[in-house]
């Protein structure tokens, strides 16, 4: 047991600095310099330039994909994506997701119905989205949830038995395998998201990536305007290039993220190690047989143990550990979903449980093994004085 006194109950912060879920990687410094320096002198600055040629090349060596497009984000990926396929109508998503998912099919003014999740995996339960397929059901919508592949056969025989089309958000998956190989070539198109907070990414980024010419080219069109070629417009487009400067930050995050896996993976065995034994807590634990960028660790809480979620998260607040409850309370709880399907709690029931039961806990270059061993110890003493802590949290309210 730990002989200092927990920051909550009176003590000092363990880290004096805050530690983030989502600090971002950066990879090569002088690397990444001098290919702005090069963007600098080229004065080529966005409008699918040189470097963003050369991001997707790598992408789609790396996904072992026939195309790949780089938008500015993957919420406008998703929109890009989904629009470009034909999508119309309803949209069946996971609930236990970013929000961006179900508001990149809402915004479009098409409807998210929210699937429930297989509690064990924590992906979308293809017996759920049998439940909610409707005549005006055009598409799934699945996600690969911590970069861990959906039952993607599973979704496909649905999909093809009901006539409808499967895309996936892969915001998580760069550098993950499913079923042995890379994520990226699943469904009509995959999107991945290159935000800062990403394990790979170029400030602000995502790209769409698809094995189906046609849909490449119709995607590759909306994303800069629609434009064909210099007068030529074909379809209502929108604006969601890449410029060269986020792409010099993705190949230079993705020139280093065999440095990044290794890291994570070391932090995540460190978390593994220390958390082990301890009542009620369940690492999320990645299967042996596929690449995983172990970017998030995350956690369940259970009614074994003697604080609850929250009161861990408000725990390790107090040592400046910015710990994460994901993808809390569920989308279906949040506006305007709340208000449109007041129902979706009811058919939700293991979305409705793994929401109060997630925490997600700092990892990335930004964290060290020792820091993750002095978070495991932290969360430890916690347990240890649940009763003092419990009444801390409460105080503290
Ligand atoms: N689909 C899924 C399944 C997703 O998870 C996401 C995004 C998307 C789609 C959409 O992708 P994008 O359109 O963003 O490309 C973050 C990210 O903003 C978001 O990209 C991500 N998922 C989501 C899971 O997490 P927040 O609300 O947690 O971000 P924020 O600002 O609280 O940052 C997290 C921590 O990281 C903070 O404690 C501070 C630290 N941080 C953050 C930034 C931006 C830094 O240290 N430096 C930074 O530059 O959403």
């Amino acid at each position: 047991m730990s002989t200092q006194l927990l920051a909550i109950l009176g003590g000092e912060p363990a880290f004096p600095e805050q530690l983030h879920v989502g600090r971002p990687n950066v990879g090569n410094l002088d690397r990444l310099r001098s290919r702005f320096d090069e963007i600098l002198d080229r004065r080529w600055f966005t409008n699918h330039g040189p470097c963003v040629q050369e991001f997707e090349q790598a992408l789609a060596q790396r996904f072992e994909v026939e195309h790949v497009i780089a938008v500015c984000n993957a919420t406008l990926g998703l929109e890009i994506a989904t629009r470009a396929s034909g999508v119309s109508g309803e949209v069946i998503v996971p609930s236990f997701t970013f929000v961006a998912t179900a508001h990149a099919i809402q915004w479009q003014g098409l409807t998210p119905v929210f699937a429930d999740i297989d509690p064990t995996t924590h992906l979308i339960d293809p017996v759920s989205v049998a439940s909610l397929i409707t005549p005006r059901t055009t598409a799934i919508l699945g996600v690969h949830t911590w970069g861990v592949g959906c039952p993607t056969e599973e979704l496909q025989r649905l999909a093809d038995e009901r006539g409808l089309m499967v895309l996936y958000d892969a915001a998580h998956a760069v550098g993950c395998t499913h079923r042995g190989r890379p994520i990226g070539g699943n469904g009509l198109a995959e999107v991945f998201s290159f935000h800062a907070t990403k394990y790979v990414n170029s400030f602000e980024g995502g790209a769409i990536a698809t094995n189906d010419a046609a849909l490449a080219h119709k995607i590759r069109n909306m994303v800069n305007f629609g434009f064909e070629d210099y007068d030529h417009v074909t379809y209502v487009g929108t604006n969601a290039k890449m410029s060269e400067f986020s792409a010099a930050m993705g190949l230079t995050s993705l020139e280093s993220e065999p440095e990044f896996a290794l890291w994570n993976r070391s932090i995540w065995d460190s978390y593994r190690e220390g958390l082990a034994d301890l009542a009620g807590i369940r690492l999320y634990e990645y299967s042996r047989n596929e690449a995983n960028s172990h970017q998030y660790v995350v956690v369940e809480v259970g009614p074994e143990s003697p604080l609850t979620r929250d009161e861990i998260v408000s725990t390790l607040y107090a040592e400046n550990c910015l710990a994460r409850r994901y993808f809390y309370p569920g989308v279906h709880r949040m506006e305007p979903y709340a208000s449109l399907t007041p129902m979706a709690r009811h058919w939700l029931p293991h979305t409705e449980e793994l929401t109060k039961r997630v925490l997600i806990l700092p990892t990335g270059t930004a964290m060290t093994v020792d820091r993750a061993q002095q978070v495991c110890e932290l969360i430890r003493s916690a347990a240890d004085r649940f009763e003092d802590v419990r009444a801390a949290v409460r105080d503290a309210k």
